[in-house]
């Protein structure tokens, strides 16, 4: 104990110091903020000693909140696991990112924070893949099964998506994640209302969670057993957390003034204050549950032995402890002055010039650096440290493509159809099958996952009967569920699709498993989960999005369901390769390119999308790495031609009439199939990019493809979605376009009709291809 409290000094020390460096010491060359969040850090600081130094096993995973990063960094460090050059790299371009980072930190970081609440609730989901995993025998041989853990501020509670994640995860039954509340009862702004937390609590005891309350330390219970001590206990139960916090702030002397006023007439609790010298009295006032590491151990390990049930530990802690601006309402982005710091350098018994050795100022250095050396989470997890790799599942060289020729299809049915084929698992398909996990929230059916559900069942911890095939109803949709099941039914809260899809993207690297996920939805609610998508990404997360229906094409169905933004979106998105096939042998390609990208070191997770809209398909050879690079001339243009048409999309049919028209008076005109404005847009930036860096030679794709046309060229795109996907063609090689799609939303309607309003039948079509000739 002696040398945990030791240990406690030291990580406030360090990530307050960390943070002093960044802001004080470190040359500013812009003039601009740097910033930081000493009280954030200070507030957990006993937690996170006790996870990291007492009760985390290596196989553990958790998310740290945000604000917490320097401590974070500062218990690596001691354990040898991070660098003093990183630290006082704080914020700076290569150092440690404000906000621990999977990607930028390194393998030391096994959930990425910052957008809060979704670091919190990403835990119950990687809970969920860690049984998935290991009910279908696909992790690591010998890793043992962990915890999943996340250390929350408690404003990350005011996030609607942890309550969306505490309903899944409770239909689930998820087992073994604790969510440790760092209580203290602010957020940015302000000090949080009082009754909150009786609410909270019971929401989390109603979803199935043990809830376990640290109020307070050992010394206040202590006291509280005492001749006065309940009416003590009745006064800060009942003081409001703003006067709580003011007097934490204001110290031992205000606390004994309002203590003699209210309760001067107990004599107990004269005999327990007066007898204390101001320091004593605040100390003794401030001892709540979050700061008293081995109160923390001890219930931490009381939950580890009463066996797997989710775990919501409120710690109650104050912002700031132990640091001089502690309780104050306005700390949150305060920092230490430098006169505060040098005070704070003294009392930690820090000399200059050794602010940042290990075990400068601690009175027992060597036995704390033996003590370190043998605590659990001190053995490494795998001989390749935390972040773990697993091998690559192979992908056949083509898929196994529905019979396209003469039929109408769409591109989502041609989804459901090869899914469920490779759903049989057969032959060289059989391992790919083994290792897709799909997932939906609510819209399985509505996306043509049916009849691969039917064929690998639902994934369920328990196996559960379907009461409907067991009496002989009919139904399309035969879904037992079992263990064995892959595919994991979500209710409709798009946030949780993501974050399931981050986690079971993450699964090479938490598990050493390789899964091939893929999550469908409706294109337009993928803005209602867009930041988790966007935090799935940004932890590099590999899985495969299909949105669908898409656009103003779902037509009758559509009105509030048109999507117009999400091309954007899939250009904007990092770490997502966008995709929007017309046609069903497109699709085929893209399919496949997507299993062998999602696995690649240097790819990424990719997203199609789809449409209802069943189009003529047509026999044909395509190149595979056109579709994939993003587009593909149907009709190449003849050298020097003045005009092409590009289409994305299954407006396809309107573009290949207006070109019908077209070419009866500009017969060299080319006809181009644009799959992915995306990839299109990355490439011809890479190449850019490499010219400037001397490879003279590299090239686009894009500016591959629009080379036949004449420098002066028009080109009139189109995509159902917005026209400013498509308008940047234009500046590949100054040619003039003419992009058409949707700009506005919200009505439905039959296609004949959104199409003209909207302008995008044959008519604005070649309107637009008139305009562009005439320049
Ligand atoms: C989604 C999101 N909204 C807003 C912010 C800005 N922000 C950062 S921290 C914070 C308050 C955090 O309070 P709390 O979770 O209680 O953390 P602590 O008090 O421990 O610092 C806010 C609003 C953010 N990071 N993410
Ligand atoms: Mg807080």
């Amino acid at each position: 104990m002696a040398l945990l409290h030791q240990l406690e000094r030291k990580l406030l020390w360090l990530s307050a110091w960390m943070i002093h460096n960044a802001n004080h010491i470190r040359p500013n060359r812009d003039g601009l903020k740097v910033g930081g969040h000493q009280a954030s850090c200070a507030s957990c600081i006993s937690i996170l000693a006790a996870l990291y130094f007492d009760v985390l096993r290596p196989q553990d995973r958790v998310a740290v909140k945000p604000h917490a990063g320097p401590v974070f960094h500062a218990i690596n460090y001691l354990l040898g696991r991070q660098t003093q050059e990183k630290m006082a790299g704080l914020r700076q371009f290569g150092g440690a990112q404000p906000y621990p980072s999977r990607v930028k930190d390194g393998g030391e970081v096994d959930f990425s924070t910052g957008s809060v609440g979704l670091g919190v609730a990403m835990t119950s989901f990687s809970s969920l893949i860690s049984d998935y995993v290991r009910l279908h025998n696909l992790g690591r041989p010998g890793l043992p099964a962990g915890r999943s853990i996340a250390v929350a501020g408690d404003a990350e509670l005011d996030e609607g998506n942890i309550y969306e994640a505490l309903l899944e995860g409770w239909k689930h039954d998820i087992r073994n994640v604790w969510w440790i509340v760092d209580y203290n009862r602010q957020s940015l702004d302000s000090v949080v209302p009082d009754r909150l937390f009786g609410r909270i609590e019971g929401l989390f005891r109603d979803m199935g969670w043990n809830v376990v309350t640290m109020k307070y330390g050992r010394h206040l219970q202590a006291a509280f057993t005492r001749d006065g001590g309940e009416d003590l206990r009745r006064w800060i139960d009942d003081c409001p957390n703003s006067l709580y916090s003011a007097l934490t702030f204001q110290g031992g002397a205000a606390w004994r003034q309002v203590l003699l006023t209210d309760l001067g007439r107990s004599p107990g609790v004269r005999a327990i204050i007066d007898p204390m010298s101001d320091d004593e009295l605040a100390a003794l006032m401030t001892n709540l549950g979050g700061h008293d590491i081995e109160y923390l151990i001890e219930q931490f390990r009381a939950a580890d032995a009463a066996g797997d049930q989710p775990t919501c530990f409120i710690a109650y802690t104050i912002k700031g402890m132990g640091l001089p601006f502690a309780g104050h309402k306005d700390n949150h982005a305060g920092l230490m002055t430098k006169e505060q710091m040098e005070v704070f350098r003294t009392v930690m018994n820090i000399r200059p010039g050794h602010e940042w050795d290990r075990f400068e100022g601690l009175p027992d250095a060597d036995a704390v650096g033996a003590f370190l050396a043998k605590i659990p989470f001190a053995t490494p997890l795998t001989p390749e440290g935390r972040a773990l790799t697993a091998p690559i599942v192979a992908v056949p060289a083509q898929l196994p493509a529905p019979k396209t020729d003469g039929r109408m299809m769409s591109t989502q049915s041609g989804f459901g159809d090869i899914l469920a084929e490779i759903g049989r698992g057969q032959g060289a398909l059989k391992e790919l099958a083994e290792r897709i996990v799909t997932t939906s929230p609510d819209v399985t059916v509505s996306t043509n996952l049916g009849p691969w559900v039917n064929r690998r069942g639902v994934f369920d911890r328990h196996t559960r009967n379907d009461v409907f095939r067991d009496a002989k109803l009919a139904s399309a949709q035969r879904w037992g569920m079992a263990p064995a099941g892959q595919h994991i039914e979500l209710g409709i809260a798009e946030q949780n699709l993501f974050l399931l899809l981050g986690a079971a993207g993450l699964a090479p690297a938490l598990h050493g498993a390789r899964l091939l996920p893929i999550g469908t939805v409706y294109d337009p609610f993928v803005n209602r989960g867009l930041d988790a998508l966007i935090y799935a990404c940004y932890q590099d997360a590999r899985f495969l999005l299909i949105s669908t229906p898409s656009g103003l094409t779902l037509a009758p169905e559509g009105g509030q369901h048109q999507s117009i933004n999400t091309p954007l979106i899939g250009i904007a998105a990092d770490r997502l390769a966008s995709y929007e096939p017309a046609h069903v042998d497109e699709l085929a390609i893209l399919l496949r390119h997507a299993f062998v990208h999602m696995q690649r070191p240097e790819g990424s997770a990719v997203w199609l999308r789809l449409s209802t809209r069943q189009i003529a398909q047509k026999p044909r050879m395509l190149d595979p790495q056109a579709v994939i690079a993003g587009a593909h001339w149907v009709v190449p243009p003849t050298p020097g031609a003045r005009i092409a048409i590009a289409y994305q999309g299954p407006i396809a049919p309107e573009a290949e009439a207006a070109f019908a028209e077209l070419i009866q008076e500009e017969p060299g005109a080319g006809l181009l199939a644009v799959t992915s404005p995306d990839r299109l847009h990355v490439g011809w930036l890479a190449a850019a990019r490499a010219r400037r860096a001397g490879d003279r030679g590299a090239t686009a794709h894009i500016e591959t493809i629009l080379a036949p046309l004449a420098r002066n060229a028009a080109l009139v795109t189109i995509l159902d979605g917005h026209p400013a996907a498509h308008a940047w063609l234009g500046a590949v090689r100054g040619q003039r376009v003419v992009p058409l799609g949707p700009d506005h939303f919200g009505q439905s309607g039959d296609l004949v009709d959104l199409y003209r309003e909207y302008g995008l039948d044959t008519d604005a079509i070649l309107d637009a291809c008139a305009q562009a000739l005439l320049g």
